[in-house]
């Protein structure tokens, strides 16, 4: 057994021998761009791109400064801090071979809540033309009932008084800009990589909320100067497991505190509206189109949506994995139905894509039995994952008339879900900042009566004032408590 050695910048050359590593001189490049929200995904996408892009030797003003905002990522950030920002990214291969390669597009790292003033100042320097935002769909601070901004939360309550030590993205934008623009400097492209329909109109519309608030001043500035374009970010990233560390140091001989793994597949497709410069990314595989918001739509409620219905109908059914989830057949073939019915006539004409095999491909990904991709994973933050992936197929579909008997099964499911037990009176393991209300709402549902799921408005909007759906929804949640889970989706897919 070769020596274990620590994964560090000193280290990198020796490491070099065993695993593949960036062969580019990491001391000479620039930040260009400070991306907030260091986790799994950033690591195989985002920061695997400019990677590669980091490759071409004349390129050297797009190293990536990770900001972490939350005090959550203190974890994250202590471990890529002591491996100079450095990771390796572990892809799992469909024929479970391990491809690996240490990732150096990440040459500083800075936590926020230790020093807001240093993650301000790094956003608003000149070097900086990119800020990206990996915030996660519920860290828009949307509010589905009011379609609007959420001023009741309490951290933008403290980000309005505290201006200058914020805690919310919103904050820390707001004071990086307002720096910007009384040093009469460029404005800066604002991207977010989240799963969200219109993820760079969501930003958007959200900051300039925040900022009509805060500093009024500004918006004009905001609204010449900087741009938000809308991106389709893809690439399954389950979260790292202990004997993926253990592995790593076995095969290689590298210990690396915090690795990614992640599935082959990649796919970024982004709107080319930048202020200023961007990266050439499209010469290392992304897409820059002009409207991304067909892709948006085909992958959210295709794949995104497609995980949330073999996770929530697979944790009830008292599966770990999503792999596991879509090899057993009822579920597959449910899942096919779901796509092929429900939400294929709501995606309209998508230029080039051949939506079939799509389909096909994300069966596969789903199945990738190297993966195992965590049912956990998949369904924690579902209050801010449903209202994305798959309540506007619902809303759809009731205006066009079409089905909506697979996504009211799914809802219902959810629903019982959200009581806190499988089918097996296992305990279910819930993350989601919305736990207590769906907790609250799910008690009194199967107490009283179903539709009191459907009153978190923040979630739902006005779903429960459409009779079709109530009662689609009422009719699918007694029956997968009288019958289980798995007979109601063998029936749904016999009356298909
Ligand atoms: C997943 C995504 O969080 C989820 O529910 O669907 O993380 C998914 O794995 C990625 O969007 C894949 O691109």
């Amino acid at each position: 057994m070769e020596k274990i050695i620590k994964l560090n910048q000193k280290n990198l050359a020796e490491i070099a021998k065993r695993i593949s590593c960036p062969t580019y001189n990491r001391s000479n490049i620039k930040t260009g761009i400070v991306h907030v929200g260091i986790g799994g995904f950033h690591r195989a996408h985002e920061a695997f791109y400019t990677d590669a892009l980091l490759h071409d030797d004349s390129i050297k003003d797009w190293g990536i400064c990770g900001v972490a905002l939350l005090e959550f990522d203190t974890k994250i950030y202590n471990t890529l801090k002591e491996q100079n920002g450095l990771y390796t990214l572990i892809i799992k291969e469909l024929d479970g071979t391990l491809t690996k390669r240490v990732i150096g597009s990440i040459v500083e790292c800075l936590y926020a809540p230790e020093n807001p003033t240093t993650v301000i100042e790094k956003m608003a320097s000149p070097e900086v033309k990119i800020i990206t935002l990996t915030i996660t769909e519920g860290g828009y601070n949307y509010n589905e009932a009011t379609r609007g901004f959420d001023f009741e939360n309490p951290q933008i309550h403290y980000d309005l008084e505290h201006p200058e030590s914020p805690k919310t993205i919103f904050g820390y934008l707001t004071q990086a800009l307002k720096l910007r623009k009384e040093r009469g400097l460029l404005g800066v492209t604002i991207q977010s990589c989240d799963n969200i329909q219109g993820n760079g109109h969501m930003a958007k519309k959200m900051l300039l909320s925040y900022v009509q608030k805060a500093e009024p001043e500004l918006v004009a500035w905001i609204e010449t100067n900087v741009s938000f374009p809308n991106s389709m970010v893809d690439r399954i990233t389950p979260a790292t497991a202990a004997l993926d560390i253990e592995k790593l140091k076995e095969t290689s001989g590298v210990d690396d505190a915090w690795p990614v793994v992640c599935e082959p597949f990649k796919q970024w497709v982004i709107e080319d509206d930048f202020s200023t410069d961007r990266p050439a990314w499209e010469t290392v595989g992304a897409q820059f189109v002009e409207d991304v918001v067909p892709y948006e739509k085909m992958k959210l409620s295709l794949l995104n949506a497609g995980h949330t219905v073999l996770g929530i109908i697979g944790a009830l059914m008292g599966y770990d994995t999503i792999d596991e989830s879509v090899h057993n057949p009822h579920i597959n073939a449910f899942l096919k139905k779901y796509m092929d019915i429900e939400v294929t006539p709501t995606l309209g004409q998508l230029e080039g894509v051949d939506l079939e095999s799509y389909k096909q491909s994300l069966l596969q990904r789903f199945g990738n039995i190297n993966i195992k991709d965590q049912i956990d994973r998949i369904c924690s933050e579902s209050s801010a994952k449903f209202p994305i992936f798959v309540l506007p197929t619902v809303t759809t579909n009731l205006k066009e008339k079409g089905s909506i008997d697979f996504a009211s099964l799914v809802i219902a499911a959810w629903a019982i879900y959200s009581l806190g037990k499988d089918e097996n009176g296992k305990v279910l393991i819930i993350k989601d900042a919305m736990k207590a209300t769906l907790n609250e709402k799910s008690i009194a549902a199967s107490k009283y009566n179903p539709e009191a799921f459907l009153e978190i408005e923040t979630i739902f909007g006005k779903l429960k004032d459409a009779p079709t759906f109530v009662s689609t929804y009422t009719t699918a949640y007694k029956n997968i408590l009288k019958n289980g889970i798995e007979k109601c989706v063998i029936d749904l897919n016999n009356k298909y």
